[in-house]
């Protein structure tokens, strides 16, 4: 096998797949060795790949795979593919797929190394994710997930090395939600009016900051993931995100909205509710702002609103900034605060490329 190369397979080319793009070309060239060959890219429409791995080029990759007439193979036998190519590989994996979640142990188990924005292989059934520790640590290949909480932000990474150092990690909370942060940064902000709740969610859409379907930000069901990953890390054994309270912002008559776009077009009718909500907080001095918490030594998980004076760093965000307070022994009181931008396809990606080129460096 080559060493001095890498075959990288990319599924998945939204918001955070095409910001990977442009930072994987960069650093191929930056960086020419070892040399990272793009051998495989797909939608959940179309892909494109070479059946003797050759090269596709990098900075043209959107646009030949949108001219591809190729239709994505079945999971499997994409993972046998780049199993049974000429050198290491990286599949990345940049959909929010659960169908491409659950194939990565298979993946890992065939020697294909990971890495992932997507949240739905370390937060969905407590199985999946052992399996997934247990084939990478049976077959060595490595398996990194940094931007499936807070973007590019050193979340996970940083909870590892508390763990792995010895630390006793007591209680971790904050706002863990881009799009959260920036709804009620802008719809409820510390000074000033505020803009209407419907009309902010579709400005968070618009700029790349809300999952495929907001809806999954909405119902506090992205924090709950977030939530249960962190957990998992810090040794709790939450069996899955829908397994502690999660409060949901989804107005009831909504529920049953059949798709995203649906949603956003019925949202305005429910202004009202969300304006309420901001107003009870306001009487009391207060502002409203939609934060989790891990308390580790009493088991539990929560994730919801929360009123907090105007001064509290939590009140004080801008823009889609994630703050999260890791309590622990070594640091007593004064907790280590990891803040900064956590949503968009730039700094997702940018957490991808950094694990990216993290397993490359073990190889
Ligand atoms: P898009 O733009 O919808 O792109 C998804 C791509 O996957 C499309 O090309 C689609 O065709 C492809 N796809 C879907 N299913 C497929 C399948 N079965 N086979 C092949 N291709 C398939 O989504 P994004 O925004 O690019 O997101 C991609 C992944 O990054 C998702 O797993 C998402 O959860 C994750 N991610 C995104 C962000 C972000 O800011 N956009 C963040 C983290 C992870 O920190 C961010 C975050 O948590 C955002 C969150 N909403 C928040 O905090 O507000």
């Amino acid at each position: 096998a080559a060493a001095n190369q890498v075959f990288i397979a990319v599924i998945g080319a939204g918001g955070v797949g095409k910001s990977f793009l442009s930072q994987l070309q960069a650093l191929a060239t930056r960086r020419p060795s070892p040399k990272l060959t793009l051998c495989y890219i797909s939608t959940s429409k179309k892909a494109l790949f070479n059946d003797d791995y050759s090269e596709i080029s990098i900075d043209t990759a959107i646009d030949s795979l949108a001219a591809s007439t190729k239709t994505p193979p079945e999971l499997s036998r994409v993972i046998e593919y780049l199993a049974a190519a000429p050198a290491k590989t990286i599949l990345v994996d940049n959909t929010s797929s659960q169908d491409v979640a659950d194939k990565y142990p298979l993946a890992l188990s065939r020697g294909v190394s990971i890495v992932t924005p997507n949240k739905k292989a370390f937060s969905g059934s407590y199985q999946l994710w052992k399996d997934i520790f247990i084939s990478a640590t049976a077959s060595g290949a490595k398996v990194y997930h940094e931007s499936s909480v807070g973007a590019g932000l050193p979340v996970i990474s940083t909870l590892k090395d508390l763990v792995d150092t010895g630390d006793k990690v007591t209680k971790i909370e904050g706002v863990f939600s881009g799009t959260m942060s920036f709804l009620f940064n802008s719809f409820a902000p510390t000074e000033g009016q505020g803009g209407k709740w419907s009309e902010e969610v579709k400005k968070a859409k618009a700029l790349g900051y809300t999952e495929p379907d907001p809806r999954d930000d909405l119902n506090g069901l992205d924090v709950a993931r977030k939530l249960t990953i962190l957990a998992r890390l810090a040794g709790l054994p939450v069996e899955s995100p829908t397994s502690f309270p999660v409060q949901s912002l989804i107005p009831q008559e909504l529920e049953t909205c059949t798709s995203g776009d649906e949603f956003l077009e019925k949202l305005p009718a429910f202004d009202t509710q969300m304006e309420e909500t901001k107003s009870a907080a306001e009487k009391a001095g207060k502002v409203v702002r939609f934060v989790g918490s891990i308390d580790v030594a009493a088991n539990a998980v929560k994730v919801g609103l929360q009123e907090f004076d105007r001064s509290h760093p939590i009140a004080a965000l801008k823009g889609s900034d994630n703050i999260i307070s890791f309590y622990t022994e070594r640091y007593g009181s004064n907790p280590l605060i990891v803040q900064g931008a956590g949503a968009g396809g730039d700094v997702t990606a940018m957490g991808v490329t950094a694990d990216l080129i993290k397993v490359i460096s073990q190889f």
